[in-house]
């Protein structure tokens, strides 16, 4: 059985890439969730972790410690990871990177934070320009391979790896055209992001530094988490 560690779902981005295929695809697992700022957690799982980060897939003797090569391992091991046609394989195996290693005003400026509804102090020109291309880079995929996915039929791992953005453009009221909007809208739908969903308002450990960072970068309109902890 495959043991996969993630962090706090209200925040973790990159945990939720790997757990939202696996769940999409039926591929069992049990899930550890650490939560930041819990160092006796952390210190036992850097034992395990080379890079001591989420997410991290151990299977048996082998720790896979990274978003974008989970997915590329358990390509190695189950079908429909990636699209079968070679071109939308290119296409989704191209986007992933891109959002793997790209989007740093995305990113820094809209950081995951699902439970919150904010308004941003200002959209920089690198914030406005990431959305530009989001928005260009998902319509071309539901055009050119027909959807309702971004590499056709099937959720795949690319669809994996903008999963945490649909969470983004819900927080932030992020506006894109009607295509890419109905998409985010269709990942929000899945039963698997809704009980992500569902278990991030849940929890009711704030991490400072994540709520720092959000309150820097605009204003909170709606906080629809449990309440927090003392
Ligand atoms: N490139 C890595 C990035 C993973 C990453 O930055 N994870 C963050 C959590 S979302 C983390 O583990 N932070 C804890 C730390 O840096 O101590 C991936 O794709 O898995």
């Amino acid at each position: 059985m495959y043991e996969l560690y993630i962090a706090n779902k209200n925040y973790s981005s990159w945990s939720l890439r790997p757990w939202v295929l696996m769940r999409e695809h039926a591929i069992p697992f049990v899930e550890h969730r650490l939560r930041f700022g819990e160092s006796s957690q952390w210190n036992d799982f850097r034992r395990i972790s080379p890079s001591g980060k989420v997410p991290c897939l151990i299977d048996g003797d082998t720790a896979v410690w990274d978003s974008l090569a989970i997915a590329e391992y358990l390509a190695e091991r189950h079908t429909g990871m990636w699209p079968v046609d070679a071109v939308a394989r290119a296409y989704a195996r191209c986007a992933s990177a891109e959002m793997h290693s790209g989007f740093s005003a995305l990113r820094n400026r809209c950081p995951m934070n699902c439970g919150v509804r904010m308004r941003l102090h200002d959209i920089p020109a690198e914030l406005s320009a990431d959305i530009k291309r989001l928005d260009v880079l998902w319509t071309d995929g539901l055009e050119r391979f027909g959807g309702p996915f971004l590499g056709g039929g099937t959720f795949t791992a690319v669809d994996a790896f903008f999963a945490p953005v649909a969470f983004r453009i819900q927080s932030y009221g992020i506006a894109l055209g009607s295509a890419a909007s109905a998409y985010a809208a269709r990942l929000l739908a899945l039963q698997s992001m809704q009980e992500w969903y569902a278990a991030g308002l849940a929890e009711r450990f704030r991490d400072a530094p994540h709520e720092e960072e959000v309150l820097q970068l605009g204003t909170v309109m709606e906080d629809l988490r449990a309440a927090p902890l003392d």
